[in-house]
């Protein structure tokens, strides 16, 4: 009992615990209908074990050995009709009551995959470990974030760079494979402002866990300024000495796969905003000394990262680089 009880504590904190990628907080249309399925099929489970599992106590009780019973043979019975009418009948009928809303509902999201009007179209690639996040028709890219209007269809055409991932958004609903060679697409919507969180769901290599992004769902009209503010992001022109040089170097050594402005694609993270960024790369979090770090060995911190080592740069280099990543707002 101990040992039960134990457990389910242990499941209770490791499903609640530490993460804020809140699984049973539905903020959309699409994830809402997932959780009532699911709860509908969590009701009748729950259901089943309470019969099953009260039935099981009672006979066993009631027919348990006792002095005076020690010796008597039951007597045996060849068939039951209405037994087994029983026990055929409600297993079926518990399917159809589960069978019902979940074809139902599959079939309603395809068709609104296809019919939503007027969706927000944006492609997702997935990279060992990193979102591409591009707006083909605002051209804009982000790294590992997103920003989406409320109560607008969001049509996310998910796509791979390398391996199998899986996009999981939990409080917008879905989880879709990105493969490549195809083009999956997953239909969402936010119906509440916020930031929701969401983790490659496929294990795709060693840095896995890494693999992190974030939705900012915001108003219609602040959806429209961002777009406005992106396209005007540009890298800063009157530069101290030492982000000057930090710009030297990174156009000679780095900018064959970031880019440093929204309105460019790069094989690489795109690094327009970095500044901002809480974390590098989802493990350190965002300052200077790290930086360095970063860019000497960002293996060492991310594993099977893809990413050259700079060895060779001095400390005054890094420097200069981190400087200059500081200034990218
Ligand atoms: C061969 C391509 C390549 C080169 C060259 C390269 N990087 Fe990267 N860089 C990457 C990739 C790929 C990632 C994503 C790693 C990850 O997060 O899994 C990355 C990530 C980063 C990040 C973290 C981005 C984020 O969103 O958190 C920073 C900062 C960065 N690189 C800086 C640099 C600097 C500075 C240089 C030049 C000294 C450089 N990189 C050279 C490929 C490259
Ligand atoms: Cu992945």
């Amino acid at each position: 009992m101990k040992r039960l009880c134990c457990g389910i504590l242990l499941t209770v904190l490791f499903l609640s615990g530490c993460s804020s990628l809140k699984v049973l907080d539905p903020k959309g249309t699409v994830a809402e209908l997932q959780l009532n399925l699911f709860q509908i099929s969590i009701a009748i489970m729950l259901f089943v074990f309470f019969v099953v599992f009260s039935m099981f106590v009672y006979f066993t009780w009631k027919y348990r050995e006792t002095p005076d019973r020690r010796h008597v043979k039951p007597s045996y019975v060849k068939g039951n009709r209405k037994l087994e009418f029983t026990w055929t009948v409600i297993p079926i009928l518990l399917l159809v009551i589960l069978a019902v809303p979940t074809v139902k509902g599959t079939f309603s999201l395809a068709e609104s995959d296809e019919t939503s009007e007027n969706p927000l179209t944006i492609e997702v690639t997935g990279h060992q470990y990193w979102w591409e996040v591009h707006y083909p028709d605002q051209g804009i890219t982000l790294t590992n974030e997103a920003y989406i209007p409320v109560d607008r269809p969001v049509e996310f055409q998910l796509k791979s760079a390398d391996v199998i991932h899986s996009f999981w958004m939990p409080r917008l609903g879905g989880k879709k494979d990105l493969i490549p060679g195809k083009t999956n697409t997953l239909t969402l919507n936010a119906s509440e402002e916020g930031v929701y969180k969401g983790q490659c769901a496929e294990l795709c290599g060693a840095s896995h866990s890494y693999m992190r992004f974030q939705v900012h769902a915001v108003g219609k009209q602040e959806f429209s300024q961002w777009v406005d503010q992106q396209s005007e992001v540009k890298a800063s022109e009157n530069l101290d000495p030492t982000a000057e040089k930090g710009k030297k170097l990174f156009i000679s050594k780095c900018l064959t796969c970031h880019a440093v402005s929204p309105s460019e694609r790069s094989e690489g993270p795109n690094l327009a905003g970095f500044a901002d960024n809480e974390r590098i790369g989802n493990v350190l979090s965002n300052t200077d000394e790290n930086v360095e770090k970063w860019i000497k060995d960002s293996s060492s911190f991310k594993p099977d990262v893809n990413m050259p080592p700079f060895p060779d740069l001095t400390e005054e280099d890094l420097n200069a680089l981190s400087t200059y990543l500081s200034q990218l707002e």
